[in-house]
């Protein structure tokens, strides 16, 4: 499915109808996600981060599914959507915080960067065995049927994550008992450096939900509109209780995986080049400027606030003191057993002497 034409006109026939107003608040949701990743990878390189996995070229993918999700239907992420819950309102502080580990950071410094969650917004936490979130999902979906409430969950995934057993048992599960889940299966031509031609036989990765029983689309994931269009689809047809859905929406990584890989090894720059054409930022603004919604001038405006956010976030990000180490110990048990008692007191007590290092085997 495609709304936005590669000329910036809408098809009328699939044209989903949203206001300008919020188109334009997608775009620039989109263009905060890059300017904020942008950000972070340059930490990184400074060495002021360990880590960030980001989202570059799959933002429309990313912020058009959360746009088209109601407020009370939850999100299961993969570790790229971070653009889909500060589309939500999560605080970039908070996020920035957590990218440093810092006092402020809600997962207290013991996650990787880019892992992290918010109940307030129903973003389950981010969980780095691949495909481990789908079935978490369809648990989701299936208390929300059990107890009678107008609530779905859409759960992102890679290409990659399609081949892992817990795709399978999610799958099954939710086509055999009509759990309201929608598979947003981000197909953006990679698991790390393996294609996806090489990552399965079948043609296309929506074709796989057919032996389940769940209908899918294949959308353009670079297009927007066309994202809310079958997200919101897909949530009408949950909210009338039709159970699940799978969108496989094809977009592509313009960036490394994350910033511990380097893609040039693996891929040519002809390859990036063609799909840095296919932009889904580059296709949203001529589609806004044609309806003079957007100019040269408002995009550098808003880049400029983007950026001095961020900036702003991470200088209070520095000042913050780091978790502190007794944190490792804290929210696993509510009465804390003896072993990780006298565990916690002997780490908290500082390295252990040289010779007693040097007297173990
Ligand atoms: C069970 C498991 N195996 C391997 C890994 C290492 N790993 C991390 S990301 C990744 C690739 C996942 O690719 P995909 O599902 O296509 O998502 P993408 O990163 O492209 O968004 C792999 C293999 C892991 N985290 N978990």
């Amino acid at each position: 499915m495609q709304v936005i034409r590669d000329d910036g006109s809408l098809d009328p026939n699939l044209d989903p109808g949203l206001s300008i107003d919020q188109v334009v608040a997608l775009y620039k949701a989109m263009v905060r996600t890059r300017v904020i990743d942008d950000r972070l990878n340059r930490l990184q390189r400074q060495g002021r981060i360990a880590f960030h996995v980001g989202s570059l070229g799959e933002e429309a993918a990313i912020v058009g599914s959360a746009a088209a999700l109601r407020d009370r239907d939850w999100i299961a992420p993969c570790y790229r959507e971070v653009g889909a819950l500060l589309w939500r309102g999560y605080p970039l502080q908070r996020y920035v915080d957590h990218m440093y580990g810092n006092a402020g950071d809600p997962v207290r410094g013991r996650q990787m960067p880019d892992h992290t969650f918010s109940r307030e917004h129903r973003y389950l936490s981010v969980s780095a065995p691949i495909g481990t979130q789908i079935p978490h999902a369809v648990g989701v979906a299936m208390a929300a049927k059990k107890r009678g409430l107008d609530e779905c969950i859409g759960v992102f995934f890679g290409d990659g994550a399609t081949s892992s057993n817990d795709f399978h048992a999610a799958m099954n599960f939710a086509g055999v008992y009509r759990a309201p889940v929608l598979f947003l299966c981000r197909n953006n031509g990679y698991a790390i450096s393996l294609p996806t031609s090489e990552q399965t036989a079948v043609r296309t990765l929506a074709e796989k939900s057919a032996a389940y029983r769940i209908p899918a689309t294949r959308v353009d994931g670079n297009d927007v509109l066309a994202v809310w269009k079958a997200v919101r689809d897909g949530v009408d047809r949950a909210a009338e209780g039709g159970g699940p859905s799978f969108i496989e929406l094809m977009t592509y990584r313009m960036g490394g995986h994350s910033t511990s890989d380097d893609p040039r090894v693996y891929r040519t720059e002809e390859e990036v080049d063609a799909w840095r054409r296919a932009d889904p930022l580059l296709r949203l603004r001529k589609h806004i400027e044609q309806r003079a919604a957007w100019s040269a001038e408002l995009e550098a405006d808003w880049q400029a606030v983007c950026d001095a956010e961020v900036r702003a976030c991470v200088r209070q990000a520095e000042s913050m003191p780091a978790s502190e180490l007794r944190e490792v110990f804290r929210d696993v048990y509510a009465e804390q057993p003896w072993h990780l008692r006298e565990q916690e007191a002997e780490c908290l007590g500082g390295p252990r002497a040289r010779d007693h290092e040097e007297g173990s085997s």
